[in-house]
């Protein structure tokens, strides 16, 4: 997992893309924003990156910098997908799975889980499958979701473990 600039001594214990959104904040319902986001458990922090997805992606490449390939993607788009033979490009793979000491430099939001509760939502809660509610203290509820069964079940079970491990704090 990549680590976060704000606690580099801290080794994140897990990371992953997966669906959130939240359904309260601050005590208050809030309208679902279902969106994929990579996400961080980092000791008793939840850290999420929207937007960010993780793996690798093919694309046409010239010096292999993330923002070069994202401006030839645009203008590739713009030039009816295929790149130009004027310029060269290579068709290279680079990673996506981005880290918050990247060009992100801090999570877009975090939540604590201390004193917080996981459980699996209701069908009331949601219409997907596979959704973990997760209920903070601080009053900010999020459901987690992804379609693959086994990444989510892994979540829930990393989930209650750290909240049963700083149970006490
Ligand atoms: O619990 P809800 O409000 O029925 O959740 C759905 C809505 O948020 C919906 O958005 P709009 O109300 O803006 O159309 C989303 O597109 C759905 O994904 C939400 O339901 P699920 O069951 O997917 O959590």
């Amino acid at each position: 997992c990549p680590s976060s600039p704000k606690l580099p001594s801290t080794p994140s214990e897990k990371c992953g893309v997966l669906n959130v959104t939240k359904i309260t904040e601050h005590g208050k319902k809030v309208r679902k924003n279902w969106a994929s986001t990579w996400t961080v458990l980092q000791g008793s922090s939840l850290l999420f990156a929207k937007g960010q997805g993780s793996g690798t992606s093919w694309s046409y490449c010239r010096n292999g910098s993330f923002p070069e390939i994202l401006l030839s993607l645009l203008s590739n788009w713009k030039r009816s997908i295929k790149p130009q033979p004027a310029v060269s490009y290579t068709r290279c793979r680079y990673a996506r799975a981005p880290s918050f000491g990247g060009n992100q430099t801090k999570p877009e939001f975090s939540v604590d889980l201390r004193g917080g509760s996981v459980e699996w939502a209701s069908k009331e809660k949601s219409s997907k499958k596979h959704v973990i509610e997760l209920k903070t203290r601080a009053g900010t509820d999020l459901l987690i979701q992804s379609e693959i069964e086994s990444v989510v079940s892994d979540w829930f079970r990393a989930l209650s473990e750290t909240i049963n491990t700083h149970a006490w704090e």
